[in-house]
């Protein structure tokens, strides 16, 4: 049985249901944002231009540590996993690569993995290897860490397994590597901090050697979690450190959830794009720790305080080589994961489009004159614009839907995939 998937003509009958209404409230907000110096249809074209991947392992339902409760047609292998990502790509036009998990989706044959997303629209951004759970047939288990254990043969099996995520890669036409360990101490005095760093960097230094010249390796940091009173890479200044010792293909990633509560991260992004070192993006949101909420639900304003440093960035040129990479990284536990990425895609178009409006010539007159009311208000004028149309219009204009989760719904995806994939028995906890 074929597998279903969304209708490009769907797509264009239900926007046309709503296209005059867009177009008209297009050409009222393009009116509003010319007054303010901005071509609206300028702006479109780059919110078309943004690209974000999704995470393999965000289209299954997640879960806590204590419990997860799968929802009907959730995707059992890595081919239906493609399948629900190219679902997400063809709505909003936003979503090309699909960034994978190994061994959650280590694929048995490459090459027919890439022929299967090349026929569903769809390619491979970043690896990320995956040391912190030990796998039915592991050697040495990882639960006194991975790259920084006490004992050679554990990290070298864990140097071999991001080496084997590497080549893997670039079977699927990867060019990256994102490196995350688990690895850390639960209690004062479990680890050597300063040994445990200089594993670290021993065991990395042997991964970057295999690195091809095409690709980057990307360092996420964490501060807490699964370790719960030390991290061995846990805050950017340490991954700065390790990228900068390692070579020019190695750089920081920063995912949102992995700072302490009200940290500012659109400051240590501005840092990490100075020194030359920002790789790239896990996206979420959080309330209390990494709570891997959905993009933008939570700190919409923290969010477009980033992207007004990466709008910066982008045009200035003594900023070389910026090209971070960004990739969604959530888990959905109580919403259709599909649904929550489609949103979550929109929401970073959204933070996108807000940087995009706002009037940097006054906001360094501002910042120079110390005008700190005028400056915040040059900010939040451009945050308080409702964008909608532009993202609207952008994804008419790139084919996708105009109103993609209530295409989704109407399109019947989820209750087709219930039917194609029967509900898989296990509902082990934890994301998946
Ligand atoms: C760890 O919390 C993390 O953010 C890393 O990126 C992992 O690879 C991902 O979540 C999925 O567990
Ligand atoms: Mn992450």
């Amino acid at each position: 049985m074929p597998e279903f998937t969304i209708d490009k003509t769907f797509i264009a009958e239900e926007n046309n249901h709503l296209r005059t209404q867009v177009q008209s409230e297009y050409v009222q907000l393009g009116e509003q944002i010319q007054r303010r110096g901005f071509s609206i249809d300028a702006i479109t074209k780059q919110v078309q231009a943004f690209e974000v991947a999704v995470p393999s392992w965000g289209v299954g339902t997640g879960g806590t540590r204590f419990a997860r409760f799968p929802g009907p047609g959730e995707p059992r292998n890595v081919f239906e996993k493609l399948a629900d990502c190219a679902a997400i790509h063809q709505l909003t036009r936003a979503t090309p690569r699909v960034s994978l998990h190994i061994p959650w989706d280590k694929p048995d044959d490459p090459a027919e993995l890439t022929a299967v997303a090349a026929s569903l629209g769809i390619g491979f951004d970043a690896m990320n290897s995956n040391t912190f759970q030990d796998q039915p047939d592991q050697r040495h288990s990882y639960k006194f860490g991975s790259l920084t254990h006490v004992d050679a043969v554990v990290r070298a099996q864990a140097v071999e397994h991001n080496i084997a995520c590497i080549e893997i890669g670039k079977a699927i036409g990867s060019k990256a590597l994102t490196v995350w360990i688990a690895d850390g101490g639960n209690f004062p005095g479990q680890v050597d901090t300063r040994k445990a760093f200089h594993r670290y960097l021993e065991s990395l230094r042997k991964i970057y050697a295999a690195l091809p010249n095409d690709w980057k390796v990307f360092v996420e940091y964490k501060l807490y979690e699964p370790a719960f009173y030390s991290t061995v890479i846990n805050d950017w200044g340490t991954a700065y450190a390790v990228v900068n010792q390692l070579g020019p293909k190695a750089f920081c990633l920063v995912d949102l959830g992995h700072h302490a509560p009200n940290v500012n991260i659109e400051m240590i992004v501005a840092r990490l794009i100075q020194l030359g070192k920002l790789g790239g993006f896990h996206f979420n949101d959080s309330k209390y720790g990494d709570d891997d909420l959905d993009t933008g639900s939570i700190k919409p304003f923290q969010l477009f305080l980033i992207f007004h440093e990466l709008v910066g960035a982008a045009s200035d040129s003594s900023v070389e080589n910026f090209h971070p990479s960004y990739m969604l990284d959530q888990s959905h536990n109580v919403t259709d994961p599909v649904e929550a990425l489609i949103s979550s895609t929109e929401e970073l178009q959204r933070g996108y489009a807000q940087a995009l409006l706002v009037d940097r010539p006054a906001l360094q007159e501002y910042q120079e004159g110390n005008d700190a009311l005028m400056a915040l208000k040059t900010l939040k004028g451009a945050f308080t614009t409702d964008v909608t149309p532009i993202l609207q219009m952008a994804r008419m204009n790139s084919g996708g839907a105009i109103d993609p989760v209530a295409v989704f719904r109407a399109s019947g995806y989820r209750k087709k995939k219930a039917k194609e994939r029967p509900a898989a028995t296990s509902s082990r906890s934890g994301i998946i």
